[in-house]
């Protein structure tokens, strides 16, 4: 089936996604019996989201990916008889375990629902009396959002955060405890936001410990925008009392999910969205594409750096290589295709600006143009000549981006057809979509002023599928 996308440029080559139709957030994330095992929001039947049920694939590698079947569909007059949504699945001494929430009446009635794996969660059983959570606490003030739920342990019992509001408040992370998972203690909200400052609704919580600090990242609905954020502070007597926050991408990552491997990692995966109409993708057959895993850390200030996995450095192909190249004009540098990965660092004097642009075509009519201004600190992605179809999304992302004293630019960017990963000094995080109307395409061009480039790396990648 995924042949007959191979016509596509936009469609990616490293990314994973299924071989068709919709998908949006990673769920359920897990290591098991040493496989990677990714859930994921999936309509089986169109390119639109609608019909939620969870897709599964699984990975030895974090690379290669096997499609495996379905694993939960709704169940007719049933909690979840409106649509599977997101979660987690955890090890309950053993058995495979998955919190979903079960939709109902248009998604306007939200319960948290259970199933376990006997077969090495292939096939999934639901638990007979779901929901085990059937309304949010009064507290709430609304019975709508209520959703994701996020577990972890804590000594001998079990911890779950849901997605909720507060009515006229903002959004907020609800605590609830267990011992036998299907018991559930309402305890208190984790955190509250205000609805002026960080959004009116928060859902798909994560909430965990990095080092000696404890990590919110939640995706909060806005007026008018979707938007990653993060908290970084301190956890006691069931309340989280942050000390940092941040935005954790400012463009087009929503809804990711973290896990622990085997290794101890804090793994990040994520829903990149897309930047066309929903008569665009549905017409082209598929949506939905999942970010490369990222390996998540704080540095000294709580900021979270995030680091794509080492494995993606085994499918890297051709590679180009520059040393300090003292830019004066545009110069063109030899990369070919539209699946790349550009590792680049840049020493900017004051009043400096550098430029890469890519996926240019050769008739100059179409390029997504990165620029970095030592002055303003900001970082600019300008996307007004990314794609010919008026029907895609072009507007620039503009971030402030301040560098330590003496620190130099780093870009990490991966490009894999529409998908755009730009990292900067690995805690800036841009993930944008850019939808080029041919393979074909004349390089990578970097300009600047004030500007060396101290090394710079391109890895033309190769097909995981
Ligand atoms: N997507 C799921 C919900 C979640 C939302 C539904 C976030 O569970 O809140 O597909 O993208």
């Amino acid at each position: 089936m995924r042949y007959r996308f191979s016509n596509d440029p936009s469609r990616p080559h490293f990314h994973y996604l299924p071989s068709e139709n919709w998908m949006n957030d990673p769920n359920g994330l897990i290591q098991w019996n040493g496989q990677y095992h990714l859930f994921y929001q999936y309509n089986p039947n169109a390119a639109i989201h609608s019909n939620m049920h969870w897709g599964h694939a699984v990975s030895d590698d974090l690379i290669y990916w096997k499609d495996l079947p379905l694993a939960i569909a709704p169940t007719p007059n049933s909690a979840d008889e409106g649509g599977i949504f997101s979660g987690c699945v955890i090890d309950n001494e053993g058995i495979p375990t998955a919190f979903y929430t079960g939709v109902n009446h248009g998604a306007s009635i939200q319960t948290q629902c259970m199933a376990t794996s006997h077969d090495n969660l292939l096939t999934w059983q639901k638990y007979q009396h779901n929901p085990i959570i059937t309304a949010p606490p009064p507290e709430t003030k609304q019975t709508r959002d209520f959703r994701d739920p996020f577990l972890w342990r804590e000594d001998d019992v079990w911890m779950m955060a849901v997605g909720s509001k507060i009515e006229d408040v903002g959004g907020a992370i609800l605590l609830y405890r267990s011992k036998n998972l299907v018991d559930w203690e309402y305890l208190n909200p984790l955190l509250v936001g205000d609805s002026q400052k960080n959004g009116m609704m928060w859902e798909c919580p994560n909430f965990f410990k990095l080092g000696d600090k404890w990590v919110l990242i939640i995706s909060s609905i806005g007026i008018g925008m979707e938007t990653v954020l993060y908290f970084v502070g301190d956890y006691k007597d069931f309340r989280f009392t942050p000390e940092y926050e941040a935005v954790f991408d400012h463009a087009y990552l929503y809804a990711p999910l973290t896990m622990l491997d085997d290794n101890g990692r804090r793994l990040l995966w994520s829903w990149v969205r897309e930047g066309r109409s929903v008569e665009a993708h549905s017409k082209a057959g598929w949506a939905g594409v999942q970010s490369i895993p990222r390996i998540l850390s704080l540095d000294e200030h709580n900021r979270l750096i995030m680091q794509p996995v080492a494995e993606l450095e085994a499918i890297r192909g051709e590679r180009h290589h520059y040393e300090n190249l003292v830019l004066a004009g545009e110069q063109s540098i030899e990369a070919h295709g539209l699946a790349l990965d550009i590792v680049i660092e840049v020493e900017i004097g004051q009043r400096g600006i550098f430029t890469l642009s890519l996926a240019c075509s050769s008739d100059g009519t179409q390029g997504t143009h990165i620029s970095f201004n030592s002055q303003t600190q900001e970082l600019h992605i300008n996307r007004e000549r990314s794609s010919t179809s008026p029907e895609d999304e072009r507007s620039s992302h503009h971030v402030l981006h301040e560098l330590d004293d003496g620190e130099t630019l780093q870009l990490r960017i991966l490009l894999d057809g529409s998908v755009l990963e730009i990292l900067a000094n690995n805690r800036a995080s841009v993930t944008s979509r850019i939808y080029p109307s041919n393979f074909e395409n004349d390089g990578i061009r970097i300009s600047g002023e004030k500007a060396v480039v101290r090394t710079l790396d391109i890895y033309e990648m190769l097909s995981i599928w």
